[in-house]
């Protein structure tokens, strides 16, 4: 293999070193530089994870001297620092939430299809063990033409110690952990145009929602229902597992806690367990997500080496933020609404 591509890494917070691990990982690349706005930060990660320089401005992506970047920061900072990217022709892999809004996530991939760089979303979900297996049983057709899905995150784990943006966030559960679920829904069902939502908000003092019910028809005519909330009680607690089940004309798939995949189809009824990988920096509960960031990092790295499309690239990913801005707008009207005018400009 050629020289390995060299990174720049942004945003050395919470997350930050799940990347930084899993960067270790990743074949045909390194990040030899990180940039934190904090040089305490900035500092104590180049220094834990034995990166040669460490920064507090971004602009350093114009020194000409990284492949990539890595941009591991809040959803309301990405249109300032993929545009930092864009200018200095740098190909962006960026966080989740892509933008707080549709507008901004429009703006933001319009100004990199522009420019011709290339700009992938971090979406992992879809890059867990649990849901490559899942595409592949849909793929042999072991339960025919998906009809019906349900998705469901429904725990109480305390995300705000860690994340305490997520207090402050207005657009809180939907844009965190719902963009997930979304992505999901489309990797699994196919795109989908239409969404009716009903928002809850049951933790006292928050700025936003952090329970909602969202319903999605399909292109393909199935129908998902996406439920997700941070309000739920009970035993188990299934955190960070993704439930549920996808219905098709021969069989159904259930996706169940231990990351069980039940397979019901005409050649019979099977359990496959598809647990994810442990490593020396992987930490209950956070395994399923943990083990999905190298194999995301190096979706991107292998296909930035070959030219090819990024799976969640800026551009697919707009299909997603529409469903998200959709369901917003449905929570609000009471409406259906669909996402066509949404995306009317692209
Ligand atoms: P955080 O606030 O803990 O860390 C962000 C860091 O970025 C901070 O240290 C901050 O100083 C730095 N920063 C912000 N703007 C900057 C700028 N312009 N230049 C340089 N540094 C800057 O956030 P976090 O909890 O680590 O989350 C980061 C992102 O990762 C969020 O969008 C979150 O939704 C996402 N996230 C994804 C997963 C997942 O992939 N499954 C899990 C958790 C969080
Ligand atoms: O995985 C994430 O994106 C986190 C979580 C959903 C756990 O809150 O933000």
């Amino acid at each position: 293999m050629s020289q390995p591509l060299k990174g720049l890494f942004i945003g050395a917070g919470f997350f930050s070193r799940n990347h930084l691990h899993a960067w270790a990982e990743v074949r045909g690349a390194e990040i030899t530089a990180i940039c934190d706005r904090d040089p305490a930060r900035a500092e104590a990660a180049a220094k834990e994870f034995g990166i040669g320089e460490w920064h507090t401005d971004a602009a350093v992506l114009h020194s000409g001297r990284f492949d990539f970047v890595d941009i591991c920061t809040t959803m309301e900072t990405h249109e300032e620092l993929v545009a930092l990217a864009v200018a200095a022709r740098v190909p962006v892999i960026v966080q989740k939430p892509f933008a707080p809004d549709i507008a901004t996530c429009l703006r933001i991939e319009a100004g990199a299809r522009a420019a011709g760089v290339p700009v992938m979303l971090h979406e992992n979900f879809r890059f867990q063990k649990i849901f490559r297996r899942l595409r592949e049983i849909l793929d042999a057709g072991e339960i025919g033409e998906v009809t019906f899905g349900r998705l469901n995150w429904r725990n109480d784990i305390d995300v705000y110690t860690n994340q305490p943006y997520l207090l402050k966030t207005e657009r809180f559960m939907i844009m965190d952990v719902g963009i997930h679920m979304l992505d999901l829904a489309r990797f699994l069902l196919g795109d989908a145009h239409a969404v009716s939502c009903f928002n809850q908000s049951v933790k006292e003092g928050l700025a936003g929602e952090d329970a909602a019910t969202l319903m999605l028809r399909h292109d393909n005519r199935a129908v998902s229902v996406v439920d997700i909330s941070y309000a739920t009680h009970k035993t188990p607690n299934t955190f960070p597992q993704t439930l549920g089940e996808i219905e098709g004309r021969l069989g159904t798939v259930q996706i169940l806690d231990g990351q069980v995949l039940r397979i019901h189809s005409p050649a019979g009824l099977r359990d496959e367990v598809i647990a994810p990988d442990q490593r020396s920096w992987t930490s209950a509960p956070w395994t399923q997500i943990q083990d999905s960031v190298p194999r995301t990092q190096q979706h991107f790295i292998d296909a930035l080496r070959a030219g090819t499309a990024f799976e969640t690239s800026a551009r697919d990913s707009l299909q997603t933020y529409a469903l998200a801005e959709a369901a917003y707008r449905s929570a609000a009207s009471g409406a259906v609404v669909k996402t066509a005018d949404l995306l009317k400009d692209i």
